[in-house]
């Protein structure tokens, strides 16, 4: 493992690259990445879920490497994917929290991404499914009815079918490069996140169209879409919206034609579900069938599509040099403001596995995430590594794979994982810092969290987010699930760690 200075990024060049792969492997490998939307460490049956199984996510791991100490950058979703396409950690910029949806763009567009460095490596680059980075240049208002950018196509994405923001959030429409798919010139779009316009049903007057009540305490009530009230007003674009029971099925069906037609060439499929996140409306083929609810019946959508684009490869005989990594952007949560019977149907699963806190938190559940990754031409399957990962370092370690230079002003905080992303080395990330409402310093066995003076408990998602206004410090190896502060037995150890974080926030 090496950190990307000058010389090793230069080391990280073609020669040490796909030379040293194995014969089988030196065709640059496709790779996939398969983003679940706030799963749980503990919300796959390969991690610990019992009351279901998810058949073709324990796959992978049969057939890859399983990792234990793997983390999202972020407690949250825009964060977590500005960190995983960036390389950078979102807090060095501003503007990366949750994004409403109709955020501007919040990508660089003046250096590249990870897909803007993978379309240089010669490979064909897609996001398909959910985006929520932002549309749009800063400071303008994006008018949906026209060709919308900068976007995904100004990042490195050579094809996009994204959601623009999150399943909760208007427009709930899907924009196919810069267009609104099945918009209607006659039916303008609008979108407005300050006050309602139009005259569609809100789920605040008009409670009785909802399919699924909101959490009063969480808002959610304003346009209604598909009979569920969203964050967000919109008008117009009716023939545009989508169902949600077919999202799934949607994105899955563009991810198959975006594998067949690039299947000449190397490929980058950056596939975000939006599964499992809120308004939990999976198809029919799925509800009712977790005995779990909505949120149960959303991990098996998941695992369903998993097994949808798994089985695409084999059919276009790509499997054996296709790279596939899971993972989630952060970690689970039950009631994130609709009453979808996930707190009174989950029963003794842990959605968070042995982990404190959730979604939003700085404790591990907030950003420890289950994370695989299988690729059989480069690597041997059925092994587990506890080895520290974060996503940021996909930036590297792709770079190293296909034979890129990372260039100075590109990817600040990604380090070449890529012998233990292929499960050949146990050498730790010396540490990782994650992040949440605070700063969180991982290092060997100890976890650093900063002192922040934030709520103790989110009330309305019932969920601990790590902050406390005294320095807090665990062994994570003795005690993984955060239960004894140990700062006072520690303090040379807690002043090492704060000093750390420090440095590398200067940085
Ligand atoms: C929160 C929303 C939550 C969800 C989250 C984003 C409220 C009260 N809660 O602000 O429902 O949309 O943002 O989730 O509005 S994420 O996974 O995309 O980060
Ligand atoms: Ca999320």
């Amino acid at each position: 493992m090496t950190k990307n200075s000058i010389i090793q990024k230069i080391s990280a060049g073609l020669l040490c690259g796909l030379l040293a792969l194995p014969a089988a492997a030196q065709q640059k490998p496709n790779i996939v990445i398969i983003y679940a939307d706030d799963l749980g460490y503990g919300d796959v049956s390969c991690y610990g879920m019992k009351r279901i199984q998810t058949p073709n996510i324990d796959r992978l791991a049969q057939q890859g490497v399983k990792f234990s100490n793997a983390y999202a950058t972020s407690a949250t979703c825009t964060p977590s994917r500005f960190g995983i396409l960036t390389g950078k950690y979102p807090w060095r910029q501003k503007n990366t929290g949750i994004a409403p949806g109709d955020a501007s763009l919040i990508l660089p567009t003046d250096h590249r991404t990870l897909p803007g460095m993978l379309k240089d490596a010669g490979y064909q680059t897609a996001v398909i499914g959910k985006w929520h980075l932002g549309l749009g240049a800063r400071g303008t208002t994006i008018d949906w009815n026209k060709p919308i950018s900068p976007g995904p196509l100004e990042t490195g994405f050579t094809y996009s079918f994204i959601m623009p923001a999150t399943l909760d959030r208007v427009p709930c429409v899907f924009v196919e490069d810069r267009q609104v798919v099945n918009a209607d010139p006659k039916d303008p779009i609008e979108v407005n996140y300050q006050h309602k316009i139009g005259n569609d049903p809100t789920g605040l007057e008009n409670p009785e169209q909802l399919r699924m009540h909101t959490d009063p305490q969480q808002g959610h009530n304003q346009t209604i879409v598909d009979s569920i009230s969203r964050i967000g007003w919109m008008s117009g674009g009716h023939s545009a919206r989508w169902k949600d029971a077919d999202i799934a099925g949607t994105i899955t069906r563009k991810a198959i034609d975006f594998m067949s037609r690039s299947k000449q060439q190397p490929f980058f499929l950056y596939f975000a579900s939006g599964d499992i996140h809120v308004p939990r409306y999976p198809h029919s083929q799925f509800r009712g069938k977790s005995g779990m609810g909505l949120r149960g019946d959303a991990i098996l959508q998941l695992d369903w599509t998993v097994g949808q684009l798994v089985k695409a490869l084999d059919s276009l005989g790509l499997t054996k040099n296709t790279m596939i990594i899971f993972s989630s952007d952060n970690g689970p949560v039950l009631n994130d403001g609709y009453l979808d019977q996930a707190v009174e149907l989950v029963g003794d699963h842990h959605p968070a596995g042995p982990f404190r806190g959730g979604k939003y938190s700085a404790f591990e559940a907030g950003a420890r995430v289950p994370f695989i990754v299988k690729w059989p031409a480069g690597m041997k399957g059925n092994r587990n590594s506890d080895v520290l990962i974060g996503q940021l370092d996909l930036f590297a370690s792709l770079a190293h794979l296909t034979g890129q230079t990372v260039k100075p002003d590109e990817a600040p905080d990604s380090f070449d994982m890529l012998q233990q992303l292929l499960g050949k080395s146990k050498q730790n990330r010396p540490y990782l810092v994650t992040h949440a409402g605070t700063l969180a310093i991982i290092s060997g066995d100890w976890k650093y969290i900063a002192p922040s003076k934030g709520a103790k408990v989110a009330r309305d998602v019932n969920i601990e987010l790590g902050n406390d206004t005294a320095p807090q410090l665990y062994n994570l190896t003795a005690d993984a699930h955060e239960q004894q502060n140990v700062a006072a037995q520690y303090p040379e150890k807690v002043k090492t760690m704060a000093a750390e974080l420090e440095a590398i926030k200067e940085k």
